[in-house]
């Protein structure tokens, strides 16, 4: 029988080519390996604030291109969390057994608290920013999944998920699967455009930092194009002294399947204008097929039954789950 694994994207703006490259390309080929569950974490999502429609489209839009990039519905459980309420349910009795220094030793919480405050002075920060974790915890721990595909920045969440499994299985005996992160070799940290120290994210206001995959396809080179550099004009890889270009390479490296190596070599004596300009021919080549399958699934009646689909079958694993967690605890009432 084929191990389960599972995985989600926020829905918290379009996807970028930090997801696809960390997370989407992975699924692809993981697909047929495993019996893949992948999830667009709309609730995950509304731990930063969120426009309404904005977020419906976001939506769809996240799940239509899950589709366009090649996930395929028939190997592949792919659902939207909100419809699968055990989520929630299976996070709130984890976060009654997590400890509030655990979750505020969270890199990410750190992270996202500062940046919100930083763009808004008067900014309250919510609740659910902070135990984001136990959600987490709860999307993976309900599917019995053996492994969980992250990039390097959520390792700190899998093993707190690890964590809360290990304690809730030496209480109630054996109940969860404690399950193992598998974190790509390649390209499992792609960087801002603007500012290479920093994570390419999808939810980054500098429109210039990211690259979306439905951005128009001129957009997408003029990015690449002007993307930050150094001023040595020297191709070479060395992400501490010169993090911009060796981004440009790591993304380059990535989506033709050639080693740095290979490509330093290829491009040794070359200025920066005509690496750059192959890279962005390379990431348009990439996308652009992409964006003519998205525009076919957005509006169709495909999407809602992959969907439809996905949520039942879910639906039907987490509640088994649910159902046995309730009972270990002593919640709800023992039928005479
Ligand atoms: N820059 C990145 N490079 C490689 N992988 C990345 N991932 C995210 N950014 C990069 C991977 O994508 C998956 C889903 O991410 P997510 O949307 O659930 O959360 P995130 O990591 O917070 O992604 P963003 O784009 O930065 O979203 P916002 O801006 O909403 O916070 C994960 O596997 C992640 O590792």
């Amino acid at each position: 029988m084929k191990k389960r694994m599972i995985s989600g994207i926020q829905s918290s703006g379009t996807i970028t080519l930090g997801n696809y490259i960390g997370a989407i390309q992975n699924f692809i080929e993981l697909q047929n390996e495993y019996e893949l569950f992948v999830f667009i974490a709309d609730l995950h999502s509304i731990t930063v604030p969120q426009e309404r429609k904005t977020l419906q489209h976001n939506i769809r839009s996240l799940a239509a291109l899950y589709l366009a990039c090649g996930l395929d519905p028939e190997k592949v459980t792919i659902f939207i969390q909100s419809e699968v309420p055990q989520h929630t349910q299976l996070s709130w009795i984890l976060e009654c057994s997590t400890y509030m220094g655990e979750l505020e030793r969270m890199t990410q919480f750190k992270d996202k608290s500062r940046s919100q405050a930083d763009s808004n002075m008067n900014a309250s920060i919510g609740v659910g920013l902070f135990t984001y974790p136990a959600l987490m915890a709860a999307d993976i721990l309900l599917y019995d999944a053996t492994f969980v595909p992250v990039g390097e920045d959520q390792k700190q969440h899998l093993e707190l998920t690890r964590n809360l499994a290990q304690r809730f299985n030496n209480k109630h005996g054996d109940t969860f699967i404690v399950p193992e992160p598998i974190i790509p070799t390649a390209g499992a940290r792609i960087m801002s455009l603007t500012d290479p120290t920093r994570k390419m994210s999808k939810s980054d206001p500098n429109q210039k930092s990211f690259i979306s995959l439905l951005d128009p396809l001129p957009t997408i080179a003029k990015k690449i194009k002007s993307a930050v550099t150094d001023s040595d004009g020297v191709i070479a890889f060395d992400p501490e002294n010169k993090p911009g270009l060796s981004n440009l390479l790591t993304i380059y490296s990535v989506l033709t399947k050639r080693s740095i190596a290979d490509i330093v070599l290829e491009y040794t004596g070359c200025g920066y204008g005509k690496f750059k300009g192959d890279l962005a021919d390379i990431v348009v080549q990439t996308i652009e097929p992409i964006q003519q399958r998205y525009q076919t699934i957005y509006n169709s009646e495909l999407l809602d039954n992959v969907l439809d689909a996905g949520a039942q079958n879910a639906q039907r694993l987490a509640n088994r789950k649910l159902t046995k967690v309730q009972n270990k605890v002593g919640l709800g009432r023992k039928r005479k």
